[in-house]
């Protein structure tokens, strides 16, 4: 990889890469999770913690996000084991990677997005590095994710109960509000790598007919080690 895009991601703690894959590929790896989440459930989907207000989230009940498809699915696995994603993701870490967790979501018309937070938090080792590929057009009105530009240089930050109205999760990274936040607007088959520190979340999808789907994968290095990470607000330090 050219130095110029590994400087860029060593700043900004994520990297845009267009046209990854292709618009059939794309295509082929939607109706897969399409016809996955159709039928029927799945061990660890999540639909989201209940909203604030009460009301119900509708749109996420039904296509909850599914988790680990690739422990179960060969074909999950190979995806995930794409030389694109590992090469690329190879290179930002510069050792090897070894696949941690695959996801994917749906984010249907009308469903909550993910308040702020660093993958760190969860994934508890170090370096990680997500691939985040796009099935669907992301803009503002759908939800498309959002960076927080330069923050994987901050370490782990504290977090905050996160709004339940907005976020199907409930907790959030208190925001540096120094650091820009940039939108990355992605057409399918365009992949976001981002750092396991860079802090990220979305908005609400408030279109009437488009999803916002992503294949997800996280990946560590081959000489990855633990990290300690501060509790949740609410929760038990692990
Ligand atoms: O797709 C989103 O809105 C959030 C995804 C996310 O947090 C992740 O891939 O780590």
């Amino acid at each position: 990889m050219d130095e110029q895009l590994l400087r860029g991601y060593a700043s900004r703690g994520y990297l845009i890469d267009r046209v990854v894959f292709t618009a059939p590929e794309v295509e082929k790896i939607t109706a897969h999770y399409m016809r996955m989440r159709e039928s029927g459930p799945h061990p660890g989907d999540f639909a989201g913690v209940p909203t604030a207000s009460g009301a119900a989230d509708l749109p996420l009940s039904r296509y909850p996000r599914l988790i680990d498809m690739h422990r179960l699915d060969l074909q999950s696995a190979a995806w995930a084991h794409d030389t694109r994603l590992l090469g690329t993701v190879g290179e930002l870490m510069r050792q090897p990677a070894k696949l941690l967790q695959t996801m994917v979501y749906f984010k249907p018309p009308g469903s909550r997005g993910q308040s702020f937070h660093q993958d760190n938090l969860y994934l508890r080792v170090t370096p990680v590095v997500a691939a985040w590929v796009a099935l669907d057009a992301c803009d503002e009105e759908n939800g498309a994710m959002e960076m927080v530009r330069g923050s994987h240089l901050l370490g782990l930050l504290p977090c905050q109960l996160a709004d339940t109205d907005v976020s199907f999760t409930d907790s959030e990274t208190v925001l540096p509000s120094y650091l820009p936040r940039d939108l990355i607007a992605l057409n399918p088959g365009d992949v976001v790598y981002f750092h396991g520190l860079t802090i990220h979340g979305s908005a609400p999808n408030r279109t009437t007919d488009r999803f916002r789907r992503a294949f997800i994968c996280h990946y560590r290095g081959r000489d990855s080690w633990p990290i300690v990470a501060p509790a949740l607000p609410g929760r038990e330090a692990k």
